[in-house]
């Protein structure tokens, strides 16, 4: 075999489903052997790998992690050296910040010309070293099978993440031996997986924090992605409703917990709901799960969870560990079995808690603090849009978004009954994320119904992917929130800038986003711009057989309400003219070191 057919046999041996890909001079030799692959076997009526090309190796990146969060199996992109490469350097940090598995396999310059400056080289281990999970770039092809195989291992095992392979040219055009078998010796990092494999929770751990929990008047857990990414929702669930602990969850943790459980409190967090970030003021016993205390949650460390006499800590990255917030109990861990061993734990030891009085007072929070919004406007308000989309869904849509108010504003109206059906760049909060992302998962899933709820100024960045869309007939629906500028951006600016709208508004632009999914294929495109119509309009685009756009024209001053400003605590938490505060507060303008 060369070694670009190696590579392809890896990728179809790991199972991988899709390949997401742009070509050129230095992957030549890999895209031609996924060709042959993909002939061998149509004639022998086996599984082909289809390839889907994006518009920007950008869109490919995120069509990777679209699949890999949707499925929670490893995605793959495939791209060529220089610029292929470095279009996938913002997708590769973003699964890095998010704990996304993807393996990326660039085609590099032939080794002799490495560092000459070569047409189309870049320095893709450094680049991608600082991004990445783990980089390998391969130089003796007689590694190059178990470098791949490698690749897959790294990505999916421990905290997953992004994994780079660069192949120089002519190690692809290599030819040996394929043994279809063997990894490469990484002893540190295998030790390390080995051990974190052998923590289990013990039962000295376990009667500790069943100490903790038996004099909690007050309990919450706050579950964030590790719980997704570790397959421990359905072991956090069991846990909550053994013991009646409510949840509340991280924007990445949204789909951990039914959000439309009696437990279940929503989102916390800087735009969270105000009921949350209420019970996460008044809990006494706080036990973070795969959560990290990032400062869209714990604004200010010191004064988040201010009531908590303890907080207990599990997560699978011992480097997390009082990290941002000093805890009291901790474990280090799989996730699943570690939570499974605490329900089992209680349950044999007879722990049955009556937290009656604190589940009152969260009802209480839930109805005096409800989300809420302008019933009355004539405009469009969007939380209404998304409302009426929730009715069809019912929590069961693979919802993807750009990142800005909307991403926000899907985050806080829409339901999520199950985990990896919530896609969102939450970490590096990357614009142009939804629409990819929304591809790869209907890839992924392809019985299954995925909106990609967008922003005007979001979907512009890769809206080339509208294409690609209908070029791969993807029943994908799009829906964008059209507030004619970058909502977010000019929410900052009119609370902390005076009203100055420096670049944000978008009012003048010309594009017609209805002739732009037009032209790329779109089948059904409409703007919504009268209320009346919403309901209506969401119907016919959730019904529609095919790919599906609706641009919607939204109240352009909307606002995302709660919000928790840069260096103020929840107390202090903006809930606007329609959500109930317990104390109203004066906006304050945060100090230049707060901001962002
Ligand atoms: C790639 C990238 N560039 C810039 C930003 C900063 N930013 C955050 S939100 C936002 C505005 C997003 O506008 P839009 O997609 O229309 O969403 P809206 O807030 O209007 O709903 C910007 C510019 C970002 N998050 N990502
Ligand atoms: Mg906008």
């Amino acid at each position: 075999m060369t070694g670009a057919q190696m590579i392809v046999q890896v990728l179809a041996d790991e199972g991988v489903t899709a390949i997401f890909g742009y070509s050129g001079g230095a992957i030549l030799p890999t895209y031609d052997a996924v060709f042959l692959y993909n002939e061998k076997q149509a004639a022998e009526r086996g599984r082909p790998v289809p390839l889907i090309v994006p518009a920007n190796e950008q869109g490919a990146g995120f069509m990777a992690a679209g699949y890999a969060r949707s499925s929670g199996r490893v995605g793959v992109c495939l791209v060529t050296s220089g610029p292929g490469a470095t279009n996938t350097v913002t997708p590769i940090r973003d699964c890095m910040a998010d704990s996304v598995p993807i393996v990326v396999i660039c085609g590099q310059v032939a080794r002799a010309a490495i560092g000459t400056d070569a047409f189309q080289e870049a320095p893709v281990p450094s680049l991608m070293g600082a991004v990445a999970k783990h980089i390998f770039l391969v130089t003796d092809p007689a590694k190059l099978e178990a470098t791949v195989r490698t690749a897959f291992e790294i990505a999916r095992t421990g905290r997953p993440g992004p994994v780079v392979v660069d192949v120089p040219k002519d190690v692809q055009n290599w030819e040996g031996t394929f043994t279809g078998e063997g990894t490469l010796p990484i002893p540190g990092y295998r030790g390390r997986m080995l051990e974190l494999a052998s923590e289990s929770l013990s039962p000295q751990d376990a009667a500790r924090f069943f100490e903790m929990l038996g004099t909690a008047r007050r309990p919450l857990i706050y579950a964030g992605g590790g719980v997704i990414n570790a397959g421990a929702a359905e072991a956090l669930t069991q846990f909550a409703l053994t013991y009646g602990i409510p949840v509340v969850t991280t924007l990445m943790g949204i789909g951990a917990f039914d959000t439309t459980q009696a437990l279940s409190l929503r989102m916390l967090g800087m735009h969270g709901a105000a009921f949350a970030n209420y019970a996460l003021d008044d809990c006494d016993f706080l036990i973070a799960a795969g959560a990290r205390f990032d400062d869209r949650v714990a604004t200010v460390p010191a004064k988040f969870a201010p009531n908590a006499r303890r907080i207990a800590h599990l997560d699978i990255d011992r480097a997390e560990i009082n990290k941002v917030k000093r805890v009291h109990w901790s474990h280090v861990g799989a996730l699943a079995d570690a939570l499974a061993a605490l329900t089992a734990y209680g349950r044999n030891a007879g722990f049955k808690p009556d937290y009656a009085q604190w589940h009152a007072e969260l009802a209480e929070l839930k109805q005096r603090y409800a989300m809420n919004y302008d019933r009355a406007s004539a405009l469009i308000q969007p939380h209404y849009v998304l409302e009426e989309l929730n009715r069809r869904t019912r929590g069961e849509a693979i919802v993807t978004t750009g990142v800005g108010q909307h991403q926000m504003w899907a985050a806080q109206y829409c339901d999520f009954r199950a985990p990896r059906l919530w896609l969102t760049s939450g970490s590096m909060g990357t614009m142009g994320f939804g629409l990819p992302a929304a591809i790869g998962a209907q890839v992924a899933n392809p019985n299954r119904l995925v909106v990609d709820v967008d922003g005007d100024a979001s979907i512009r960045m890769n809206i080339g992917e509208l294409e690609t869309v209908t070029t791969y007939d993807l029943p994908v629906k799009v829906v964008v929130m059209n507030n004619f500028g970058d909502g977010m951006v000019k929410q900052w600016q009119k609370l902390f800038h005076k009203g100055r709208l420096s670049a944000s508004d978008k009012s003048l632009h010309k594009k017609d986003f209805v002739k732009a999914a037009q032209a790329d294929g779109f089948k059904h495109a409409v703007r919504l711009s009268r209320k009346e119509d919403v309901p209506r309009v969401i119907e016919e685009l959730i019904g529609f057989p095919g790919p599906a756009f609706v641009e919607v024209l939204i109240d352009p001053d909307a606002g995302v309400y709660p919000m928790v400003s840069p260096g103020q605590s929840y107390d202090q938490m903006i809930t606007g003219e329609y959500i109930a505060s317990r104390r109203p507060v004066a906006i304050k303008t945060p100090g230049p070191s707060e901001m962002f």
